[in-house]
């Protein structure tokens, strides 16, 4: 890593900083700095570092709360904030001070931060954006409050086992997590089950009371997220779950726990796990739960606070917005209108006013397998009165179709919220919010033209497209110093608070010597990354090769499998005598599967296959390496997007509702081999089309193939022997697997021979893809033209900032100050 020399940074702060982390060795663990072991040193430089964030900020957020400010909720099941470390060091503008007081101490930053457990509080794209915009929205002195659930299980940690996949239980909080603290006075209860009565007062009152429920106590735990160069943390408040029974020790000497601690494992189970299912749903009960209870708790704290400050909730959506991220946490809805009526007295037609002006909603994806529908039974069961009210308001909705489309009964089944035993909760969020967004230009369009048609004819104005960002400051400042040290040099400091500046960065595209010094901070970088693979995965790469990533979560529709058969085609290439004079290159792929979901899981071993066979083969081993990196983390991130020179982002079009990973190459300088789908458009839009690399179908071209059912993947294969060659690996026995297993599965998924037709385009954009890549790899060997490209990227990629993005929302939604 790059550093500043000690003599630019203040030496009479270095030292202070040294003496307050001995101290805290000293007084945390009772040893002297010299005996402290890593982790000891890591909490105590942490404690110190958290010293500084609660001091410099305590008196502002009171000021805030004070100030009558409109706040932002943003709700979410997911944050995947990763390290806060570093981070918190770069933000507060004290990373090379603490870099070297811990060097004086005989200590690396880098080795020091590696003790610090990665928060995979979330599955992917969803939860990482949650923390990106909580960045921003510090950075930007925005008041903002997270909300999520504080699991003790994050995302589960990845090993690959004889090339297989194999889950275990992510235990983030069994070290100490320095950066929360628990909030005692705000605790609140959340109620499952039980009877729902109505009671007529004799003026004429409805009072709804609710009986034989269970009750969970939810326990805020506080996160300051700190800013860059920000006087305002946000914060980001994660509920744990805990049961209200107190220990009876008389029933235990009874011996009887056994109930009793069901009982009690039932609650404390609501906080227990991340579900790490990501576009498959299943009718989890237990999820049910997990999102009430955040919800629930959440409405309440927001409530309280508001009396609190206001006395009166009618002045709530010009105090509060909040932000609904899929539709995890749509329950907030029925939520509000249920304290609002049952414990504050509105009448129907005020409660839902104030949660149409309250609330707005962000769609994710549009993967009809995502888009979350609940029994009907299973949630009248768990959650009786938010049910009832849910019915209330499908029953007036209904009412309302029949008023305005007499007889339409498709336009009433397609717009309702309860239908055929479910609820639909997308429609309920796109009923009763302000604001609907996509994560993208052609998202947005796509959720007016396809999945939200109908709404979108009765709510036009409704409807909006903010394109997703990624933090600079994490994605530059943390990830990859080095370039920010060169860019600062060359534009001068400010791109880390100002996403504008780094434009200024263009001109220097055409300048041979800053060219040279862009490459060698990528080459360092490489450098880094390897060493990092070995260390920490055991993995070797050679830093000399090109290094091609494709990092997601793994999806049929993000096509790894296209890209895997394509290395397959490659191989063939190579082992034929086609291929000479080919760069060598290292195809790293990182990504974790669902548990339940098979073909994924098989896609990973088929990686892991592929990386055997080109390894035991030495026509082939150097040339083009495949690479799995297992355990795709926030930090393995941070490393990646770094080191790598192609970007790989080869969606089906019209499925990727966004990519944010695709921003995080750009910004470090890695070319985009991808298809026009989600943000890339944009990213094209931006680049132009000298600077990226675009192949396959188009939204349009899908469309017309689908509607026309003039799909035919057989033809496709038979009249590319190539193709044809390469997809024979999966079933010939050529593949090394442990058992000697083979891929008729994935094989048989592209063949239509089986009635299952490619449904995600693989064979239709092979080729286009095909011819694309070795446009990419022309391109690299001229390194004039390469890097050229490389560096607009970076200068373009300010775009993509989140904090582009959250100006967006704020003007066009939220309206904060
Ligand atoms: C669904 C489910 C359902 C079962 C329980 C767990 C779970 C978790 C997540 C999801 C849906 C995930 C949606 C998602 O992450 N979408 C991604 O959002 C990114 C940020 O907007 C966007 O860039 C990606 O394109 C999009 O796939």
């Amino acid at each position: 890593m790059l550093m500043k020399k000690t003599t630019e940074v203040d030496k009479k702060k270095v030292a202070e900083v040294r003496e307050r982390i001995e101290k805290r060795v000293r007084s945390e663990f009772g040893v002297t700095a010299k005996s402290a072991v890593l982790p000891q040193i890591y909490e105590a430089a942490a404690l110190c570092v958290r010293d500084e964030v609660m001091d410099a900020f305590a008196a502002e957020r009171e000021r805030s709360q004070k100030s009558g400010d409109k706040c932002l909720i943003y709700l979410c099941a997911e944050f995947l904030i990763g390290r806060a470390f570093s981070n918190n060091l770069v933000n507060l503008g004290l990373y090379d001070t603490y870099a070297a007081a811990l060097a004086e101490m005989g200590y690396d930053l880098g080795e020091i931060e590696e003790q610090e457990a990665d928060a995979g509080l979330g599955n992917g794209g969803l939860g990482r954006l949650a923390a990106c915009f909580l960045d921003s929205l510090s950075t930007l002195e925005m008041p903002a409050m997270g909300c999520g659930i504080r699991y003790e299980y994050g995302f589960f940690r990845q090993d690959i086992k004889d090339g297989c996949q194999v889950e275990s239980p992510d235990a983030w909080l069994e070290g100490r997590d320095v950066w929360s603290a628990e909030r005692a006075d705000r605790v609140f209860e959340v109620k499952f089950g039980g009877q729902v009565e109505e009671l007529w007062s004799e003026d004429g009152k409805l009072k709804v009371e609710q009986h034989n429920t269970r009750t969970v106590l939810a326990e805020a735990w506080d996160m300051p997220i700190v800013g860059y160069g920000s006087k305002l943390p946000a914060t980001l408040r994660l509920w744990r779950a805990r049961s209200p029974q107190q220990i009876d020790l008389a029933r235990f000497s009874r011996g009887d726990y056994e109930n009793y601690s069901e009982e009690r494992d039932f609650l404390e189970a609501i906080s227990k796990v991340l579900y790490p299912e990501d576009s498959h749903p299943r009718g989890q009960q237990l999820r049910l739960c997990q999102f009430y209870f955040l919800v629930s708790a959440t409405v309440q704290s927001i409530i309280d606070a508001h009396k609190r400050h206001y006395g009166d909730l009618h002045s709530l959506p010009d105090k509060i917005a909040i932000q609904i991220n899929d539709t995890h946490p749509a329950l907030a809805i029925p939520e509000l209108i249920r304290i609002l009526i049952d414990e504050e007295e509105f009448t129907w037609e005020e409660a839902v006013d104030i949660a149409q002006r309250t609330f707005n909603y962000t769609n994710h994806t549009v993967m009809p397998e995502a888009l979350e529908k609940w029994d009907a039974e299973t949630m009248r069961r768990f959650l009786p009165r938010v049910f009832r009210i849910i019915e209330t308001i499908d029953a007036r909705l209904r009412d309302s179709i029949w008023q305005s489309h007499p007889g339409d009964n498709d336009l009433v089944s397609r717009l309702a919220i309860i239908q055929g035993g479910q609820v639909r909760m997308a429609n309920l969020c796109v009923l009763m919010s302000g604001h609907v967004n996509g994560v993208s230009q052609l998202h947005g369009q796509i959720l007016r033209t396809t999945l939200f048609r109908d709404f979108y004819t009765a709510y036009p104005e409704r409807f909006l497209g903010i394109t997703n960002g990624v933090t600079q400051r994490r994605w530059l400042g943390v990830a990859n110093p080095g370039l920010r040290q060169l860019v600062d040099e060359t534009i001068g400091e400010g791109f880390m608070k100002d996403w504008r500046k780094i434009a200024e960065l263009e001109p220097y595209a055409q300048d041979a010597a800053f060219r040279k010094k862009f490459d060698a901070v990528k080459a360092a970088n490489k450098k880094s990354f390897a060493e990092w693979m070995a260390s920490s995965r055991g993995i070797e790469v050679n830093p000399d090769t090109i290094i091609d990533a494709q990092a997601k979560r793994l999806h049929e529709y993000k096509r790894q499998l296209m890209k895997a058969i394509h290395i397959l085609a490659l191989y063939d290439d190579i082992v034929d005598g086609r291929l000479t004079d080919f760069p060598p290159t290292t195809f790293v792929f990182a990504a974790k599967a669902a548990p339940g979901y098979r073909r994924a899981k098989d896609i990973i071993r088929l990686i892991n296959a592929i990386s055997t066979l080109i390894a035991s083969d030495e026509r082939t081993r150097d040339l083009i390496p495949v690479v799995f990196l297992p355990n795709y983390d926030v930090t393995a991130a941070q490393h990646l997007v770094a080191a790598a020179d192609i970007s790989e982002q080869i969606s089906t079009a019209g499925k990727e509702a966004s990519g944010t990973g695709n921003m995080k190459f750009m910004l470090n300088g890695a070319i985009t081999l991808g298809t026009m789908d989600g943000a890339n458009v944009e990213i094209a839009e931006r680049v132009g089309e000298d600077n990226i690399f675009i192949f396959g179908a188009t939204v349009d071209e899908l469309d017309r193939i689908n509607a026309e059912g003039s799909y035919n993947p057989r033809a496709i294969v038979d009249a590319n022997p190539r193709l044809a060659h390469a997809l024979g690996h999966l079933i010939d026995g050529s593949l090394p697997t442990s058992d000697g297993s083979r891929f008729e599965d994935l094989y048989y998924s592209l063949r239509p021979d089986n009635g299952w037709g490619d449904q995600f385009f693989v064979l239709h954009d092979f080729a286009a893809y095909d011819e694309r890549f070795f446009d990419v790899m022309k391109a690299y060997q001229d390194r004039d033209r390469w890097l050229t490209s490389a560096v607009i990227n970076t200068a373009k990629a300010g775009y993509f900032s989140s904090d582009r993005s959250i100006e967006d929302y704020n003007e066009h939604v939220w309206h904060l100050r």
